[in-house]
């Protein structure tokens, strides 16, 4: 209940400083198209790559099949390059280059980033995770190291589009988490970084979708208001740093396991209105259009939880059993949504936590890929074809 209070005192005080501002008429908000529409998607080859351990695990126990399907993730799935550190932008150059390579025809190809570099990043660890911090000048590097460089390598690549999704489990800690002292030092430096980010990154070919956790944790009933309002005020000091800006919406389950649409209601969502992916974008988007702000979602289902496989909402740590989820770009009937996405390229370990024998966090942990092979839902359908060597032209 002491979060519940310090959320329902940082939402007054947001109140009162909205009110102050005349609030943009929903007509005034400029109206951006489905980024996702008529392009390929660029698939990420170093996460192709280490897929071969899983094929070659497959195929040693002589499982054909689930060998096939690896090589489908591996050749045909789009998944997103996160950029995490200042030295990482050189990753911004390889998905420019291979996503080139891949282009074939007319078709544009839509480059899924994710900028996570923050300072003070993961506050409710109680100590950044990250490479900077606000003691040691770390918004400032943020801004010109950082953010800067990023905003020219993607503005130059004008053949290709990108859709970048915003800092990860920041802004959450707005809502929730200010009892923590470290988190409630942090969202001033959270706001304005991620406030010049939105402000910096405006080009016809950059399509913004700002991190809004995932159902478990805004979605609640009490959170979603005080929710929205952060993302307008965050939106509206980006405007008065650069008028033209605009984000084209948010991004969800972000590393997460929660399902897009839940074939069961888990327990422990209890009287959520946001049991799954799908009803929390249906729940929050009213909040975001009182705000004048847009309703768009992208949804990462890269990884989902099986029913039942979690005890509760929090368990977020190589959670088993898990699959893969419904496949980037698969039809969805939910009109916010712009698309699934597989943001979190599953594979990568959260933690030596969860499934037994897990390595550490970002560790390749072959087993856990196996098993979201296996438990993929819908099927994955299985590529027999090796992999042409056109990667060579890379
Ligand atoms: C809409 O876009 C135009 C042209 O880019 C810009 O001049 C205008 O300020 C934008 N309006 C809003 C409300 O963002
Ligand atoms: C796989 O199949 C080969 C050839 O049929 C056989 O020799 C080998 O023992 C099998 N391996 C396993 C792990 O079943
Ligand atoms: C929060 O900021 C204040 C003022 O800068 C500082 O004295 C305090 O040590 C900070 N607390 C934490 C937990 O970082
Ligand atoms: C969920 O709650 C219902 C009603 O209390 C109970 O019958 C059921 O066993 C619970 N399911 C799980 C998986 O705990
Ligand atoms: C979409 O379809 C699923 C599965 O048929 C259904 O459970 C869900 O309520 C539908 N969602 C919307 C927003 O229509
Ligand atoms: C942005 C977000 O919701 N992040 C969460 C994604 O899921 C992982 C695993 O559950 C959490 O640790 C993050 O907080």
């Amino acid at each position: 209940m002491v979060q519940l209070t310090q959320f329902v005192l940082a939402t007054a005080a947001l109140a009162g400083a909205a009110s102050a501002a005349p609030k943009p008429s929903p007509a005034a908000s400029n109206v951006t198209v489905n980024p996702w529409i008529g392009k390929d998607r660029y698939i990420v080859q170093s996460y192709g790559k280490k897929l071969d351990r899983t094929i070659a695990a497959f195929e040693a126990k002589n499982d054909t099949l689930n060998a096939a399907r690896t090589r489908t993730v591996a050749q045909k799935i789009s998944t997103f390059t996160w950029v995490t550190t200042r030295a990482g932008l050189t990753g911004i150059t390889t998905a420019i280059t291979e996503a080139r390579a891949q282009r074939k025809g007319r078709k544009k190809v839509i480059v899924g980033l994710v900028l996570y570099n923050l300072p003070d990043r993961d506050c409710s660890a109680g100590e950044s995770a990250g490479e900077l911090s606000s003691v040691n000048d770390g918004l400032n590097l943020y801004k010109t190291e950082f953010v800067d460089p990023y905003a020219k390598l993607v503005s130059a690549a004008k053949d290709l589009d990108f859709a970048i999704v915003l800092e990860p489990d920041s802004l959450g800690n707005a809502i929730t988490n200010q009892a923590i002292p470290f988190c409630a030092n942090a969202t001033s430096v959270y706001e304005e970084g991620i406030a010049y980010a939105i402000s910096k990154l405006q080009f016809p070919n950059v399509h913004l979708y700002v991190d809004a956790a995932h159902g478990g944790w805004l979605g609640w009933a009490d959170n979603l208001k005080p929710t929205a309002q952060i993302f307008a005020k965050v939106v509206a000091m980006a405007k008065k740093l650069n008028p033209a800006a605009k984000i084209r919406g948010y991004s969800t389950n972000v590393s997460n396991y929660n399902p897009f649409n839940a074939k069961v209601r888990e327990n422990y969502t209890e009287w959520s209105p946001s049991w799954d992916e799908s009803h929390y974008a249906s729940s929050l988007a009213p909040y975001l259009e009182a705000e004048g702000l847009p309703s768009n979602f992208i949804i990462d289902q890269g990884r989902v939880a099986l029913p039942h496989a979690r005890a509760e909402w929090g368990e977020w740590c190589n959670v088993a059993p898990a699959g893969f989820g419904e496949l980037p770009g698969s039809k969805n009937n939910n009109t916010h949504v712009d698309s699934i996405v597989w943001i979190k390229p599953g594979g990568e370990s959260d933690g030596a936590c969860g499934l037994e024998g897990a390595p550490a966090a970002g560790a390749w942990f072959d087993e856990y890929v196996q098993m979201l092979v296996q438990n993929a839902d819908p099927p994955l359908a299985p590529t027999y074809a090796k992999k042409p060597t056109s990667s060579a032209r890379l």
